[in-house]
């Protein structure tokens, strides 16, 4: 569990119930929204992820208030974010006043804290699950290496003067070194090859998964049971998926596991209505890229 036990803001101390620092489109704060739907938690009304005024600091019993934190705006990439967030990342939970972060962690953390369906099955099941769950997780930075050159491109490079500060407000034993990735993005310092590493370590993870689906008739992932482990790679699926990545032709399996995933009512609720302009949007520029023979498509195919 990764509890932050002094951040440098005061916000999270004031914040009763249950906080979600997040962002629609992101995977990391998909996954954690979408444990909370599972185990039945409601959203409330979002409300600016900075306000201390005192209609927003107590969730409703049962809800979550989420707090939208702007990757594209690059609100995370502030001092006021990294008060509270030292690693400039989402997520970050605040639960009656103590502040989590990991995504992972927050999920298990969700999951055996509050009431509803465990999403973690007993025995051998569990134990698939978790590593699973791990296998996915060691995957997090090539999801950012192909979104970043597939997804948001120029849109997401700093100018100098943004790296610099980017530098002095990142922590300096940050796991995420988020700094250091945007100056060698920025400027161009990451080679074609590195990006191809990462896309062919996605696709290992994912063929690990497509073969558990060819060997027996399970219904999830782990087995019978509606898991972590569906939550954590159907929201990797779906960020590769968008960046035009083509499942359908490399694995039919996934695809249709996958399928069924987006059929619950809760990923709709945790994920769907967040992805109703960002989807489109990523979808309609991996076509075009992939049009034009410099999309994910044709490293997939080689
Ligand atoms: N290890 C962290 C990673 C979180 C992470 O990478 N979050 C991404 C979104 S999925 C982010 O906030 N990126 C900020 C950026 O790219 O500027 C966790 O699992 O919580």
């Amino acid at each position: 569990m990764t509890i932050l036990e002094r951040p440098n803001s005061t916000l999270p101390g004031k914040l009763r119930g249950l906080h979600l620092f997040h962002y629609g489109a992101a995977p990391c704060a998909q996954r954690v929204r979408f444990v909370l739907a599972e185990k039945g938690v409601r959203r409330a009304a979002d409300v600016p992820w900075r306000s201390d005024a005192a209609q927003h600091l107590e969730a409703p019993p049962g809800s979550y208030i989420g707090r939208p934190v702007s990757l594209l705006r690059q609100e995370n990439l502030t001092a006021d974010y990294a008060a509270i967030h030292p690693h400039l990342v989402v997520p970050a939970l605040v639960h009656d006043g103590v502040l989590h972060i990991e995504s992972v962690d927050i999920m298990n953390y969700v999951n055996g804290t509050l009431p509803g369906p465990s999403l973690v099955p007993e025995g051998q099941a569990g134990q698939l699950c978790s590593s699973l769950v791990k296998r996915a997780s060691e995957l997090q930075t090539s999801v950012r290496y192909v979104t970043y050159r597939w997804s948001l491109g120029g849109l997401a490079k700093l100018n100098p003067e943004k790296q610099e500060e980017l530098r002095r407000l990142d922590a300096p034993d940050s796991p995420e070194q988020l700094a250091e990735f945007y100056r060698r993005f920025s400027n161009d310092e990451i080679s074609e090859a590195t990006y191809a590493d990462h896309v062919a370590r996605l696709e290992d993870g994912f063929g690990e998964v497509e073969e558990l689906l060819k060997e027996d008739s399970r219904s999830w992932l782990s087995g019978d049971d509606f898991s972590m482990a569906d939550i954590i790679w159907s929201v990797k699926m779906l960020r590769i998926s968008d960046a035009g990545y083509p499942f359908e032709i490399k694995f039919p399996r996934l695809k249709n596991w996958f399928d069924r995933v987006r059929e619950r009512p809760t990923f709709e609720e945790a994920i769907g209505r967040d992805m109703r302009v960002a989807g489109p949007a990523s979808r309609a520029k991996a076509a075009v890229q992939n049009f034009f023979g410099r999309g994910l498509r044709r490293l997939a195919s080689e």
